[in-house]
């Protein structure tokens, strides 16, 4: 059963997510943009964007470099990534490179793999991504505050062997939650409705930073599209309409390519999903990319075919299969590491109390607190870690979602792959960094321990993890 993503029930979708609630090309700083000694600089810090389109206000925003999205960054398969993080923010902030299994200095969690850093100060991130494929980068502390200010932006780590496309086009999509003046409602960040219910949704999507771009599409043409989910909360169900596109990778990873009809793609936050177009309309045809998935249909952009032909349209071959990446397949079922991890807690969860800072407390006192989910029984990043492998071994973690609503987990360091959902076998699912869990769901997911250090597993709608949903494991060196 692969792709399971496609194969969710609609119904217990729109059932369990509620909530309540251009022709762009990305700004591209190639490696060798803004440059200090071999080190592409990448400043956080504070600017405007026009989210409400030319003639609205200009919102204020956090963005890398001023600009949301940030610039996207380029590297080639085997070679290294080198970022110079330079704070121009009020609040401490730090780098996570989403999806990349970067050596675990490296990998930007405060308090869990390196300094916050402050106001005024730099860091270095350097390394190698082993994967090729479509990641991104956003701080790690302040999560639910910093992204939601825009400060997010697309790391693509190019094939060795560059696939046949035309072009290569990013789409980053967010939701804002604008007040009628254009500003983003800061006020309702910590709001604890929210926190305990699907996290904070936007009132005003964008891509590329840009309310409904219109993108032009050349007849006949072949491109990849890198959908990027970077919404504190949404979970989007994308669809285009009358425009068929193949699915050939899911979170930076090859997949069998698999052509999606008329059936909705879902992206949890943090999710990506690659696309392989063929514009095979007639000349002036117009596409819409649709989202669907809480609230009514929206139009998250348009695709516009132009009038002249593709150059390169003749002769096209069906979309092959991406190159594997060096992705250890090697899992060792029989001897794995079990653990069973509970998601607790939130509204309607029924969670009485939790540990939290070493001390158990009366879901009362855990409001009081900012607190609402655990796993396990803990809440938060404790001293002590879920649990604690030899290098090498394979791990199966059995989430029960015993919550009330979905929840997009995240393991960072390493892929893994759902092998059992609700006691029946999962064969030939695809690698992963995060998984959305529906509640009631008893998932397994599988990886192999091979990357050392202490590594965040957390919830990645950003508000449950700062109020509790996250948690770390070890990986002995
Ligand atoms: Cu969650």
């Amino acid at each position: 059963m692969p792709h399971r993503f496609m194969t969710m029930n609609r119904r217990q979708f729109l059932q369990l997510a509620g909530a309540g609630a251009g022709a762009m090309l990305l700004p591209r700083l190639a490696f060798g943009g803004k440059e200090q000694d071999g080190f592409t600089i990448l400043e956080a810090r504070p600017g405007k964007a026009r989210l409400k389109g030319r003639w609205g206000p200009a919102t204020d925003i956090w963005g890398y470099g001023g600009t949301v999205p940030g610039p996207e960054l380029r590297v080639r398969q085997g070679e290294e990534v080198r970022v110079r993080l330079v704070n121009r923010l009020s609040q401490p902030t730090s780098i996570h490179w989403h999806g990349v299994r970067t050596p675990n200095a490296m990998d930007g969690v405060p308090g869990l793999t390196q300094k916050a850093v402050a106001p005024g100060e730099s860091f270095d991130y350097v390394f190698t991504p082993p994967d090729a494929g479509t990641f991104w980068y956003h701080p790690h502390i302040q999560t639910y505050e910093q992204v939601a200010r825009g400060l997010y932006g697309i790391l693509i780590v190019e094939e060795k062997e560059a696939p046949a496309f035309d072009r290569d086009l990013t789409l980053v999509i967010d939701d804002w939650r604008l007040r009628r003046d254009g500003q983003i409602d800061a006020a309702s960040f910590t709001n604890m409705g929210d926190w305990s219910h699907g996290g904070r949704y936007g009132n005003w999507p964008t891509v590329n930073g840009r309310y409904q771009p219109v993108l032009p599409l050349t007849p006949g043409e072949r491109v990849r599209l890198r959908l990027v989910n970077c919404c504190n909360a949404r979970i989007l169900s994308l669809t285009l309409r009358g425009q068929s596109a193949t699915i050939i990778a899911l979170d930076g990873q090859p997949v069998a390519p698999l052509e999606t009809g008329e059936r909705p793609i879902y992206l949890a936050p943090a999710q990506r999903v690659d696309l392989a177009l063929d514009a095979s309309l007639p000349a002036g045809s117009e596409v819409s990319l649709v989202e669907a998935g809480q609230d009514l249909p929206v139009d998250l952009a348009r695709f516009r075919y132009g009038e002249k032909p593709s150059a390169t349209r003749a002769g096209r071959a069906p979309v092959s299969r991406l190159a594997d990446n060096p992705l250890s397949d090697r899992l060792s079922l029989s001897d794995a590491y079990r653990i069973d991890i509970a998601l607790e807690g939130g509204a309607m969860g029924g969670m009485r109390s939790a540990r939290y800072r070493g001390k158990t407390m009366s879901i009362r006192e855990l409001v009081d607190n900012g607190q609402v989910w655990a796993l396990n029984g803990e809440v938060g990043i404790g001293d002590k870690p879920i649990f604690d492998v030899e290098r090498g071994r394979t791990v199966v973690m059995t989430l029960h979602n015993q919550t009330a609503f979905p929840h997009p987990m995240h393991a960072h360091g390493h892929h893994f792959r759902v092998i059992a959902q609700n006691g029946k076998p999962v064969k030939g699912a695809p690698w992963r960094d995060t998984e959305l869990i529906f509640p009631r769901d008893k998932v397994s997911l599988a990886f192999v321990a091979d990357n050392p250090g202490k590594w965040a597993f957390h919830c990645h709608t950003l508000e449950h993890a700062q109020a509790g949903m996250i948690t770390w494991f070890n990986v002995q060196a």
